[in-house]
């Protein structure tokens, strides 16, 4: 079987820095990852002693799955055969006792574990974490405390509602899920792409993931909030309405994970070695600026790549273009909080940038994909309760509940507590506790001392001292028990007012026709009358717009807890089209070549696009790619049938004349530049290509942001597409 024994090797050598990595917390198992084929056994000289010396014939214990040279079964079993079952007679009946075909089976039977409740679908990549500011005098987080500190990372993004195989564009909240491997312990930052959340307490999450997953009867619609029980539910959830806003905006379809927002959402505290607590909220903000796609690409994206972000992610990563966030606190005193119109503990809101600024402390760069999507993305596990000394929690009601959560989902997803010495998940740091078995230990802890205090292990067995372990806040604490909701969490409206404010007119217009397009597809009339009912608490432009949309009467307000604010200032940093990124760093070019395309354009093309540190991606009517007008052969990256111009930042179409008269007659071709123009992309138009354009009727002649591509003007071309999109475009016309 020589594909088999390749492909051994090849995974050995590439497993071996994740050993590595992971050496200090693989205590007792010094397997070498390129250890030599297991000989055939020759007996000891002695019989073998309860040392890890003598286990198994080469003396070593082999933990690692694809080690050896030649095929075995997971007992060690050399395998003479691995195409054909063990049976009577080269036409009789399979045997029972082929026990290599048994265990291949049974291990594949059970190759899957339960998907996650909510976040199925994700991506994961490992990265380092880089201390950028000295924060020792606020916390005593280790991780902060030194300007260059670095620290080993893994981020898992994913989207919610769908399940594992859903696809990528779904409007949706992004997950984005920091582990930061640190000197003193992990430390998880559970956050999403949207810093508020739809409920207020842990006890609704049941129900407001139920409203939103497929309706259980029929289990459908997949991976969508468009659908009766979802706005149903956030009809009668009045709290959920600024989150809904969010949701509805071009943030719920990011282009990329690389150019979305983390938020921690709730509040945490910093507390410094003094015992001093500050309040904070975590933010990431990708360097390269935040982008989203508009709904009808989105929809179409899903249908020609559905895999769009994670293939974005493992191409960025793999290419050297590493995805980098910064990390920024804003950081609360206790005075600052109180003086706040909000209730700092209240995950439905957020605290303005312009009340309270960010400062960023640190960099986090993406530099690794995963070797194993199983067993790194799949079985990371995270929890909102890994906290390190210096970060403690607040009483936000949301956050407490996910501290229980989450340490209790692991167990019926990963099947054991066990968890914690999976690679992934396994801190950089020592280990000392007295925790024992259970199901899949895999570390042989030796000795019989397995409590605490004892007199065998040493005085560092025990607690740590004092002031360098982890250190609950203090906080004093009284009340009633009573189940209440507080006073202060009462307002619903007032901020998803000020985030529609924020917004530019083309992101208002995108929200209105998503909550049209949504509210469409809910059956029962009412539920869209009762949302419309609760928008006109936020604005009567969003409620008369989304009213008009949807044909329907406009419905009387329905009553607010406590009075609407109408004073509050907007946050211009809550629109993203206010600061739009003004780059093409990163982003990707499609350019459309047919046989005869001029050879100098090309060339020009992707000089200039490669010095702007975007791609280039060759797309011909072939695969096999096109003869340019040099007669030199230019190989395609991508069929045109194959690569629809949703899948691009900015496209150029640069056929030969010929090339044009053919294209014109290929509904692909048509179709690549009537959604360009529609999405409002940046077109280059080579010479020739004018009939193809005419053909398609699409107006480019006199759109500013459809300009005649030549080698000359390649430069130009990749200044005007930093903008991004031309939202000035009209497409009526
Ligand atoms: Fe989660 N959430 N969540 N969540 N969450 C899970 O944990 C939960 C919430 C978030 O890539 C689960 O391991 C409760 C807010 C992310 O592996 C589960 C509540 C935010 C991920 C769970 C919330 C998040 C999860 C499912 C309300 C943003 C994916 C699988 C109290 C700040 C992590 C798992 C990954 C995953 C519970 C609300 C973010 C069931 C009870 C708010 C990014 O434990």
């Amino acid at each position: 079987m020589p594909t088999a024994k390749r492909a051994t090797k090849k995974t050995a050598a590439k497993t071996s820095t994740a050993k590595k990595a992971t050496a200090t917390a693989a205590t007792s198992t010094a397997a070498s990852a390129n250890a030599p084929a297991i000989e055939p056994a020759t007996p000891p000289a002695t019989p073998p002693q309860s040392t890890p010396d003598t286990l198994g014939a080469g003396g070593e214990l082999h933990q690692g799955v694809q080690d050896g040279d030649r095929m075995t079964t997971a007992q060690g079993i050399p395998v003479s055969d691995n195409e054909n079952s063990l049976r009577a007679g080269d036409r009789g009946p399979t045997l029972l006792e082929d026990f290599a075909m048994r265990e291949k089976i049974f291990a594949f039977d059970h190759e899957r574990i339960p998907e996650r409740v909510v976040h199925a679908r994700g991506y994961g990549a490992h990265g380092t974490f880089e201390c950028t500011k000295d924060l020792s005098d606020i916390t005593a987080a280790h991780v902060l405390g030194a300007k260059g500190r670095r620290t080993e990372a893994f981020v898992r993004f994913s989207t919610v509602a769908g399940s594992k195989g859903s696809f990528d564009l779904a409007r949706d909240v992004r997950g984005f899920a920091v582990k930061l491997y640190t000197a003193e312990g992990n430390w998880d930052i559970v956050g999403n792409n949207i810093p508020v959340f739809f409920i207020q307490d842990a006890i609704k999450f049941p129900d407001l993931v139920h409203a939103v997953k497929e309706e259980p009867d029929r289990a459908f619609p997949q991976a969508q909030s468009a659908h009766d029980n979802f706005w149903d539910f956030v009809a009668h959830m009045p709290e959920s309405t600024h989150m809904t806003l969010w949701q509805m905006s071009d943030r719920a379809i990011p282009r990329s994970f690389r150019f979305m927002d983390g938020f921690g959402v709730h509040t945490f505290r910093f507390v410094n070695e003094a015992g001093e607590s500050t309040f904070v909220k975590f933010h990431w903000r990708p360097l390269l600026g935040k982008q989203s796609v508009v709904w009808n690409e989105a929809v179409k994206i899903n249908g020609a790549d559905p895999d769009f972000h994670r293939r974005d992610l493992w191409n960025a990563i793999n290419s050297g273009d590493l995805p980098q966030w910064d990390l920024a606190v804003q950081l609360i005193d206790e005075k600052t909080a109180d003086a706040l119109p909000f209730d700092i503990l209240d995950p439905t809101k957020i605290i303005p940038e312009e009340d309270v600024p960010l400062q960023v402390v640190g960099r986090l760069t993406l530099d690794r994909v995963v070797d194993n999507d199983f067993a790194e993305t799949e079985q990371v596990a995270f929890c909102t309760a890994n906290v390190v000394p210096g970060v403690d929690f607040t009483n936000d009601p949301l956050l407490q509940g996910r501290n229980f959560s989450y340490l209790d989902t692991q167990l019926s997803r990963l099947g054991t507590p066990n968890f914690t010495k999976l690679p992934v998940n396994a801190p950089r740091c020592p280990v000392a506790h007295f925790q024992r078995d259970g199901q899949m230990q895999t570390d042989i802890p030796s000795g019989p001392t397995n409590y605490e205090p004892n007199g065998h292990t040493g005085a560092d067995r025990g607690p740590r001292a004092q002031d360098a372990s982890f250190l609950t806040f203090p906080q004093e604490v009284q009340g009633e028990k009573r189940r209440i909701r507080a006073e202060s969490f009462a307002d619903h409206y007032s901020q998803a007012r000020v985030f529609w404010e924020s917004q530019t007119p083309v992101e208002q217009e995108h929200i209105v026709d998503a909550y049209v397009f949504e509210l469409s597809k809910c059956v029962d009339p009412t539920i869209r009358r009762d949302v419309v009912a609760n928008l006109r608490n936020v604005h009567e432009d969003l409620a008369t717009q989304v009213a008009d949309g949807l044909g329907l009467e406009l419905p009387p307000a329905s009553k607010p807890f406590v009075p609407v604010r109408t004073d509050l200032p907007p946050s211009p940093a809550l629109s993203m089209l206010a600061s739009p990124p003004d780059t093409f760093e990163g982003r990707r070019l499609g350019l459309l070549v047919t046989d005869g395309t001029d050879a100098a354009v090309v060339k020009a093309v992707q000089k200039a696009f490669e010095a702007a540190k975007a791609t280039v991606t060759i797309i011909a009517p072939k695969v096999g790619g096109v003869t340019l007008s040099d007669g030199k052969k230019l190989p395609a990256d991508e069929l045109l049938k194959g690569a629809p111009s949703v899948l691009f930042d900015a496209v150029a179409v640069v056929p030969s004349a010929d090339g044009a008269v053919e294209l014109a007659k290929d509904p692909a071709a048509k179709d690549f530049v009537n959604d360009a123009f529609n999405h409002y992309k940046f077109i280059g138009v080579g010479a020739d290509a004018l009939p193809l354009f005419e053909e398609a009727g699409v107006p480019v002649e006199g759109d500013p942001a459809s300009p005649q591509l030549t080698a000359k003007s390649a430069k130009d071309f990749v200044k005007a597409v930093a903008a991004l999109r031309y939202w000035d475009r009209d497409l009526t016309s």
